[in-house]
């Protein structure tokens, strides 16, 4: 069996009638990359259930790489995430009716976790292909940043995942959508082009040389 690499997307929420997060990483399901396959799963926009059904996906698929990807209406560039912080404030009801305010993540646990993804290497790989594309310092506090922060949690706590790494990638509204926006070919070829890359890339140098530590 080839190592696999995990990506999840949402469903729709808040209304929309899509989520080009999930549309994106469907398109690269069963795609091999670097001798990885991909396996691209939706979950829930749904606090504490989301988390669940991402915790059985990395059981059962054991990946090298998890990459959560989701949804940031407003943003006009795939926003690689820097950060994810133990805080759910929902500005807006999940899709199961639920507005945490000032809830923990997971409570007794670290404020925060870094990436997992040479998010550096990763902007100038998707830059030199010309695709719209930056780091971003949150990842808000809703179900994204819940799913992020819990991705890093588990995969930091978990010893039978301890092999793998992992980030969350915020991607652009489609056309149909509103603006700003981003065409789901150019999503969906940047999400491969940042597998890629941190297949290649272990780290970003600077964390390499320890500059953060
Ligand atoms: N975006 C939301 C949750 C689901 C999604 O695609 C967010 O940014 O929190």
């Amino acid at each position: 069996m080839r190592p696999t690499v995990l990506l999840t997307g949402f469903d729709p929420f808040g209304g929309q009638p899509v989520n080009p997060s999930w549309l994106a990483v469907k398109t690269l399901h069963g795609r091999q990359v670097l001798g990885h396959r991909i396996v691209a799963a939706q979950v829930p926009t749904v606090f504490g259930e989301s988390l669940r059904s991402l915790a059985a996906l990395l059981h059962q698929h054991q990946p090298a790489l998890a990459i959560c990807v989701g949804q940031a209406g407003g943003r006009q560039a795939i926003s690689l995430e820097r950060v994810a912080i133990n805080v759910n404030d929902a500005p807006i009801a999940d899709n199961a009716g639920a507005q945490p305010v000032d809830t923990p993540v997971q409570p007794g646990a670290p404020a925060a976790y870094f990436t997992g993804l040479p998010i550096k290497a990763m902007d100038a790989a998707l830059q030199a292909e010309g695709i719209a594309v930056e780091v971003s310092q949150t990842a808000g506090t809703f179900v994204c940043n819940h799913l992020f922060y819990g991705l890093m949690h588990t995969l930091a706590t978990q010893p039978a995942l301890r092999h793998a790494r992992g980030g969350f990638i915020h991607v652009p509204w489609l056309p149909e959508q509103g603006t700003p926006n981003m065409a789901l070919a150019d999503i969906a070829r940047g999400l491969h082009l940042a597998v890629r890359c941190a297949l290649q890339v272990r780290q970003d140098e600077a964390l390499g040389a320890g500059a953060t530590h």
